[in-house]
């Protein structure tokens, strides 16, 4: 039997020259969303993120540090590891650098490209922050070089090296991105990209001397070379595919590679030229490159260098401290924020504003006031509903709710995270005013219990479906409300979201507990 292909999405690795941030906590967040999305679909799904751990920033910040260069990394990827723990993570591999398996693949990977290469000197700038190279005609001041990315000063630098020509696959990438719409988003980052293949492009350096770095992978044909660190670590999305083994066709290509803006030229023109160059054919060039934006403080682009950034850790451990889910508090405000391709700008502030009204308020008071009924009027047992009723608002909500998946379907397609929270809070607010208007308590006290189970019976379906859809953003929260309805135990499934209904009637419900208490 043939294996389906897996879904395959990754992040970034993310350089361990320090602990990470909410920058790499949003896109390490979207990626798990989406990869929690796919499974939840009945689909195979391989998740890849990891550490960039080679390159002259690392060099220096182990230098600093007074650590070797590997001690250091293993010191830092431990940071990152932690916090996806934190963050209920769901990696399926978490790839280094360093990993052995990875420094085969790079290393058969230039060999490969060898008989394309020139070997010649070269005079360039080099920005370390950025560990990316500008040419001349890059940089509009030559005698006070800046990075056009960071703005951060540029080192000039005349080194030997090897180089990989672009411009014969300009063409190429061109009709590429014609092609397939899909292969830049959004939108505007793909008429960057589209800008920048206007023009002709400068050979790509893959290497470094080493009498300037050390810290890298060994070129195969050069003793005096070791592997340009972009490129190093762009390869490690083959690697973690099993390039080269029986096992590749079953992952590659990437369905989605999740990267922030900053990384765009890297990822949409030297990454699919790298792929072109080492014979890969379009059909397996990566399927979609979303670039989101970026989290700022103020105005300014929050970054490690920039020293204005925010740990996810304190804002967990410290302001969210009152709540039992304080990760997937953080994880929805992220998600639900700001929508994925645009920036945003981070406060405690709007964490607490969203805590308050969506969950508290909203999804929170939902799942209180259903289940207390259930309990008072129906002895802690899932009610039997009755006909329902269509002049009573129980068909649209149920329609509302049964329609659900669909409209996920649609957003998380382009990855639009807030959109397809949006929808699932939309369902929660319906089902609050359903509430409102149907009053199960003036039902109960009326003498009319055939009506008053079937109101609280179509509120337990809801949310079921609720809970279902919220797994991917919430899953600690999603996993504690199907506690609560009494269905633990059994499997969420995208698929039980479009059935009507869901639950046994009889079944006692699980032990409640407030999902998002007041603290006030
Ligand atoms: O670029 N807002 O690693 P890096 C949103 N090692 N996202 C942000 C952000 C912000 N303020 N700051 C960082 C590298 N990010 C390379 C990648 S991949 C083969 C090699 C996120 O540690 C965002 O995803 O500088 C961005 O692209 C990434 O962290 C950069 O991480």
């Amino acid at each position: 039997m043939v294996m389906p292909k897996a879904f395959y999405i990754t992040t970034p690795l993310y350089y361990v020259n320090a602990a990470p941030h909410i920058g790499h906590s949003y896109t390490t967040v979207a990626a798990d969303c989406l990869a929690r999305y796919h499974r939840l679909n009945g689909e195979p799904v391989f998740f890849l993120t990891g550490t960039d751990e080679h390159g002259q920033k690392i060099e220096q910040a182990a230098r600093a540090a007074g650590l070797e260069p590997k001690a250091f990394t293993d010191q830092t990827a431990q940071t990152f590891h932690a916090l996806w723990k934190t963050l209920n993570i769901s990696y399926d591999r978490f790839i280094r650098t360093t990993d052995a398996d990875h420094i085969r693949v790079v290393q058969r990977a230039l060999q490969h490209l060898r008989p394309q290469l020139r070997q010649g000197p070269s005079t360039f700038f080099y920005c370390v922050p950025c560990e990316t190279q500008w040419a001349q005609s890059d940089v509009a001041d030559p005698h006070a070089p800046e990075c056009p990315s960071c703005r951060r000063a540029l080192e000039q630098v005349e080194e030997e090296n090897f180089f990989l020509p672009l411009e014969p696959h300009r063409q190429w990438l061109k009709a590429h991105i014609d092609a397939h719409p899909a292969f830049v988003q959004p939108e505007a980052r793909r008429n960057e990209l589209l800008a920048l293949l206007e023009q002709p492009l400068p050979d790509l350096c893959l290497t470094r001397p080493t009498a300037r770095l050390s810290w890298g992978i060994e070129v195969p044909f050069s003793r005096v070379h070791v592997t340009y660190v972009w490129v190093d670590a762009l390869l490690n999305y083959l690697t973690a595919a099993g390039y080269g083994t029986a096992a590749f066709e079953a992952t590659w290509p990437a369905d989605v590679h999740v990267i922030g803006k900053d990384i765009l030229r890297h990822h949409a023109l030297y990454w699919p030229i790298l792929l072109h160059a080492l014979g890969l054919p379009d059909a397996q060039m990566p399927r979609m490159i979303f670039a989101h934006g970026w989290w700022t403080i103020g105005e300014q682009k929050m970054s490690k260098s920039r020293g204005n950034i925010v740990d996810p850790n304190v804002v967990i451990a410290d302001g969210l401290k009152d709540q039992p889910y304080a990760a997937d508090v953080y994880r929805y405000f992220l998600l639900r924020e700001v929508p994925f391709g645009q920036d945003g700008s981070f406060s405690e502030e709007a964490i607490r504003k969203r805590l308050e009204t969506d969950l508290a308020n909203d999804l929170g008071n939902l799942l209180h006031r259903t289940l207390s009924m259930i309990e008072r009027y129906c002895h802690g047992r899932l009610p039997a509903a009755g006909p329902v009723g269509c002049a009573v608002d129980d068909a649209p909500l149920r329609d509302g709710a049964l329609g659900l998946s669909k409209q996920l379907e649609e957003r998380m397609a382009r990855l639009d995270f807030s959109g397809a929270l949006e929808a699932i809070f939309q369902l929660i607010t319906r089902a609050n005013r359903y509430i409102e208007l149907q009053a199960p308590w003036q039902l109960a006290k009326a003498g009319e219990p055939a009506r008053l189970h079937t109101v609280l019976a179509v509120l337990t379906e809801v949310i079921r479906i609720v809970a279902v859809a919220l797994d991917p953003f919430m899953p600690s929260v999603a996993e504690a409300a199907w506690a609560q309805l009494g269905l633990g135990g059994t499997p969420r499934r995208l698929r039980d979201t479009t059935q009507w209904p869901g639950v046994t009637a009889g079944q006692p419900i699980g032990t409640r507990a407030v999902l998002f208490p007041k603290t006030s």
